[in-house]
């Protein structure tokens, strides 16, 4: 395999990967706290970034674990080719890093650069995929937060691969993917957490790791109504099962801001 970027992406899409860009590993888009792909491999010089796209029946299934499936098999999907890929480069004398598509991810009680106790724990992945696709040309941030692309809107998952070979990078998009009076994820967040182009990540992780629509108590004041909240679920959930399940499955409660999106040129003739 010649050491082109041409060649590495063909090589790529031929492995079942709908959308593929490469960024400038010392030019990458960071997020807060930024997690720049040097402090992973000091010899990074190019990310190459793969996205695949969901089937659409999944997203717009009832019962979300459907989605989940779906989740982990596009997940499998681009860490084997993340994996091979690497492989080969790695063959070819280019240190090769794949960052999947699926935990572990950080876990912080204290701010990593302050050390200051943080209110709420907050998870962090090793390299923010959202932020790379951006720098390797594959689309844009919208008001769901989630990365857009032209062709599947936000219904894509994705997965990185840091690498020590140069290649040609693409062009990061710009500008807005938004339509200018679209609100849809906003409205159709169940907890508020997509507020006027904002997003609060701790409703987001309550509700999407246990369905809860109330922070756990910050205040004293604040424990009657969470107490109430928790009876009501146990009334009709057990707990235990679905944390067993969860354990196996990575199960999710929520792709609300996912599924009411409109965006996607490959599903205009797909959408119900
Ligand atoms: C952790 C995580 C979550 C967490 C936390 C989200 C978050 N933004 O932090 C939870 C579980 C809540 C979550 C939810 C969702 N996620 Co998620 N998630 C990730 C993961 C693993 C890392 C995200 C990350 O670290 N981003 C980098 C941070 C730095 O940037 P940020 O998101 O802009 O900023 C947040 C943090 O900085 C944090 N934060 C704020 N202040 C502070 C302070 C400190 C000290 C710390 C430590 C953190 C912190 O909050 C910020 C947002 O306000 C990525 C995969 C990856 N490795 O990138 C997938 C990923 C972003 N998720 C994805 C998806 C699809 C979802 C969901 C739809 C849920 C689902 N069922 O899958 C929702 C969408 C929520 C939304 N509208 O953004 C996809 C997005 C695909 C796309 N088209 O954009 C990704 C890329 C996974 C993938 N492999 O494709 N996610
Ligand atoms: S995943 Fe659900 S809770 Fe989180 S921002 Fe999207 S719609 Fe809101
Ligand atoms: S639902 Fe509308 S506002 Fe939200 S990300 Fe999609 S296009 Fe943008």
């Amino acid at each position: 395999m010649a050491m082109d970027s041409s060649s590495i992406k063909d090589m790529i899409l031929r492995e079942g990967i709908d959308l593929v860009g490469i960024a400038d590993a010392g030019d990458l888009l960071l997020a807060h706290p930024a997690r720049p792909p040097r402090s992973l491999m000091p010899s990074a010089k190019s990310v190459i970034v793969m996205a695949v796209a969901h089937s659409l029946g999944s997203v717009y299934a009832p019962d979300i674990r459907l989605w989940t499936r779906n989740k982990m098999q596009t997940s499998r999907l681009l860490d084997q080719v993340a994996e091979k890929v690497g492989r080969s480069l790695e063959r070819q004398g280019f240190l090769s890093l794949p960052v999947s598509a699926d935990k572990p991810v950080e876990i912080h009680k204290r701010d990593p650069i302050t050390g200051r106790k943080l209110n709420r724990t907050k998870v962090l992945g090793q390299l923010s995929l959202k932020h790379a696709a951006v720098s390797a040309g594959l689309g844009n941030i919208g008001r769901s937060n989630l990365l857009i692309t032209e062709r599947f809107g936000p219904h894509v998952r994705l997965c990185a691969i840091i690498t020590s070979a140069v290649l040609e990078p693409d062009t990061p998009r710009v500008g807005d993917p938004c339509p200018q009076a679209c609100r849809r994820c906003e409205d159709a967040c169940p907890v508020g957490a997509l507020k006027e182009g904002r997003y609060n990540v701790d409703p987001c992780f309550q509700y999407w790791s246990w369905g809860f629509g109330l922070l756990p108590p910050a205040t004293l004041g604040a424990w009657p109504a969470y107490l109430k909240m928790l009876l009501a679920h146990n009334r009709s959930r057990d707990f235990v099962v679905e944390f067993g399940q969860t354990m196996i499955t990575d199960v999710d409660n929520c792709i609300a801001c996912m599924k009411a999106c409109p965006m996607g040129s490959e599903w205009k003739r797909l959408r119900p």
